[in-house]
């Protein structure tokens, strides 16, 4: 789009409106910005023009700086005259109209204007931390004048987006106008303050900034309640620093200090692992081979089959977001069981302060348990979730194609059982997809959505739409067992329970994925999601097959009555009522016992040796998962792991990570445990390609899936 329609200028009775019109979110990209300028300097040299109003076409405002600028050479040095300080230095008023977002650089746009009205669906913020950067364009010195250094911290560390009502209560916003009015009442307002003088500029009030002068050890404390969600990550300090310079120098000064922070930033490791991240998740969503304005079916109204742990979060999910479900299980005791399961969830998060008693009736309300199948027949969608064994699965399946009206969605939540299983229990197995929720369903955001051999398009589409309506990241996955997500965190597993053999212990494992970035350490995973279900896993496993080993260490901790966090003990011990692991010397018994049986060779691990056993066996995966067109794009794999696994999202995913070691280096050291350790570290013929040509992992893809 030319630049002179990127941004429009109309005098609407002597008021100048300055339209921004760069789809989808008016991007601050090549072009707007001085295209802002532009129109800001022809209303002030324009004497019919007494204010102006600045607002943006479409569904939002600005939504930032134009990201896919960034991390293209050295950070461009600011034009002499930025958009920011044309507006706060103009003669004359301008007001900021905001709907949908103002964002980052946006909201920054909106800070350097005199005033800003929004309507109430409006969302402003500065998140320019969750793509591992700081606000670069004033945001870290005005914000903190306008709103006081600590509001200022917390939005800006946080870069959460703050409703309307919510930035007028902290004076961001200064006056909420009807939704759908906003150009009129803008103009009005625009109108109203057009001969009001002195104009507001925030940058010459520093009242605000008084909080901090007279607290000097609030940055500091600031820097240590942050340090448990920040761990390793620079932004989130960086953003510190900024706001401190903002109350410790004058404006000019503190621009200059949040440049140079910014300039250190932008092409940072962090930063660009997190821009990677940004645009993984919005690709996951797009199917190459589907038209992109596919029709979708209704899902109004869902229903789920199965009241267990899994079945009551995906219920909770739902309610969660608006919709009416009804939920059934085998037996009325059962069901009972799982209501009272979600109501208990419910009211851990009232306690918590999450979430309010009255909103708690609310969804709750929105949650009909019934008991028989018949009453779940006109709903758009069901998702079965009973337990993973194929008879029960067929039975269900039965009953769901009987009960189901034509047209319904009928899902899965199966997490590896063959979906053509369930289908071909159906008369229409082309309404069958999988909907693979991770535990616990109501809190984990990803969705695998997994498509079978006769899965119709528009049911694959809809899946992936559903995702997002539920507040979940859809990605797609072939019909594989254990389908993407868990086939290629199978081999890590593996590797971790083979580690603990030759003489890792689980909590020098714990730390090296904890020093890495990980919340928790994998054998901490195990204990809070409970060991009998591996156990379990594994012990129909070597029915099926007499040659699979297994991880007999684990079995021995479980089958010395070690189920985890449940029991009080697991691979760590744990004091009654608390979550701390502690290791114990029973299981480093377990241990020597078992390997001294099994004659297993010990040796020291580096911490380094270990991260790469574990991580490498799962990028090995991913990249046979891709040879067999099992998963569309390398970069899904990524999302799933960030929201499914708890990835570390600063690291950008695990075959963002693997590039930055070199996808040679990869395949040398797995060809070299292939030697040392056998057939399951053969490489995979992608990943040997790859080596070959040097291209990235992560932009590995498949043409369509198989
Ligand atoms: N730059 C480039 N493309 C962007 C973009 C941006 N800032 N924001 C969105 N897109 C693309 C996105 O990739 C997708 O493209 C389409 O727009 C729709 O987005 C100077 C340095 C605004 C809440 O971090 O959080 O300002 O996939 O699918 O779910 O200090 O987009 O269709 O091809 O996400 O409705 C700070 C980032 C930038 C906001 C809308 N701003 N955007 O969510 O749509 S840094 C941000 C969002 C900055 C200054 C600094 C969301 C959204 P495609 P979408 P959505």
């Amino acid at each position: 789009m030319p630049e002179s329609e990127l941004v429009r200028f109309e005098n609407e009775g002597g008021i100048g409106v300055i339209t921004v019109d760069n789809p989808p979110v008016n991007a601050l990209s090549p072009g707007v910005p001085q295209g802002i300028t532009a129109a800001i300097d022809k209303g002030n040299a324009d004497p019919a023009v007494k204010a102006m109003v600045l607002i943006g076409a479409g569904r939002s405002f600005i939504a930032g700086a134009d990201i896919r600028q960034f991390g293209r050479g050295p950070a461009t040095p600011p034009p002499a005259r930025r958009h920011y300080d044309v507006s706060d230095q103009s003669p004359k008023p301008i007001v900021a109209a905001i709907h949908g977002y103002a964002l980052g650089g946006g909201l920054e746009t909106a800070l350097a204007c005199h005033y800003r009205v929004a309507v109430p669906s409006a969302k402003v913020g500065l998140p320019e931390v969750q793509i591992g950067i700081l606000p670069g364009a004033g945001g870290t010195q005005r914000l903190p004048r306008l709103v006081g250094p600590k509001v200022a911290l917390e939005m800006i560390t946080s870069g959460r987006h703050v409703p309307a009502a919510e930035a007028q209560r902290l004076g961001i916003i200064d006056e909420i106008v009807p939704e759908g009015q906003l150009k009129e009442a803008a103009i009005a307002f625009a109108r109203k303050v057009a001969d009001k003088r002195p104009l507001p500029v925030i940058r010459e009030h520093d009242e605000k900034l008084a909080e901090a002068k007279s607290d000097p050890g609030m940055f500091d404390a600031f820097r240590k309640s942050i340090a448990r969600r920040a761990r390793n990550q620079r932004a989130p300090y960086a953003c510190i620093e900024a706001v401190e310079a903002a109350v410790k120098l004058p404006f000019d000064e503190g621009i200059a200090v949040e440049r140079r922070l910014f300039e250190e930033q932008v092409n940072s490791e962090e930063a660009k692992a997190l821009r990677y991240a940004f645009f993984a998740e919005r690709e996951a969503q797009k199917l190459p081979d589907l038209p992109r304005d596919i029709q979708l079916r209704p899902t109004d109204t869902a229903a789920v089959v199965g009241a267990g742990t899994m079945g009551g979060g995906i219920a909770m999910s739902f309610a969660d977001y608006g919709y009416s479900v009804k939920i059934t299980d085998s037996t009325k005791e059962a069901l009972e069981r799982g209501m009272q399961r979600i109501r208990a969830n419910y009211e851990t998060s009232v306690k918590r302060g999450s979430l309010s008693a009255e909103e708690m009736e609310q969804r709750l309300a929105r949650i009909e348990p019934v008991t028989d199948y018949d009453a779940l027949g006109d709903c758009d969608l069901v998702i079965e979730a009973v337990f993973e064994q194929i008879p029960v699965k067929q039975e269900v399946w039965k009953k769901i194609d009987a009960a189901m009206k034509p047209g319904a969605l009928l899902f899965s939540n199966t997490s590896g059982i063959n979906i053509d299983i369930m289908a071909n229990e159906t008369k229409r197995p082309e309404d069958v997809a999988g909907t693979h929720f991770f535990a616990p369903a109501n809190v984990m955001k990803l969705f695998e959505v997994v498509k079978g051999t006769k899965s119709a398009p528009d049911v694959i589409a809809t899946a992936m739409a559903l995702g997002r309506k539920i507040g979940k990241v859809s990605a797609l996955a072939g019909n594989t067992d254990g389908f993407v997500a868990n086939r290629s965190r199978g081999p890590f597993s593996v590797e971790m329970n083979l580690l603990v053999e030759e003489g890792a212990l689980p909590e020098q494992i714990d730390k090296v994925m904890v020093d890495f970035g990980y919340p928790v350490g994998p054998f901490v995973v195990s204990d809070i999601s409970g060991l009998d279900i591996g156990y379990d896993v594994r012990q129909r496993r070597k029915a099926e097959n007499s040659n699979y080993r297994g991880a007999p260490i684990a079995d021995r901790i479980v089958e010395a009555g070690r189920l985890g966090q449940k029991t009080g003990k697991g691979w760590y011990r744990y004091e009654p009522g608390d979550r701390t692991p502690h290791p114990d010397p029973e299981v480093a018994r377990i241990i020597k016992e078992t390997v001294a049986e099994l004659s297993i060779a010990q040796h020291d691990f580096t911490d380094e040796e270990i991260l790469k056993r574990l991580l490498f066996a799962s990028v090995n995966e991913a990249c046979k998962i891709l040879d067999e067109g099992k998963a569309l794009r390398a970069s899904d794999v990524d999302v799933m792991w960030l929201y499914g696994f708890g990835f570390p999202r600063y690291r950008g995913g695990l075959m963002f990570w693997a590039d930055t070691i070199g996808v040679r280096e990869v395949y040398n050291q797995i060809a070299a445990w292939h030697q040392r350790y056998g057939e399951r570290w053969a490489p995979s013929p992608l990943l040997r390609r790859l080596a070959e040509s040097g291209a990235p992992l992560r932009e590995a893809k498949t043409d369509r899936l198989r």
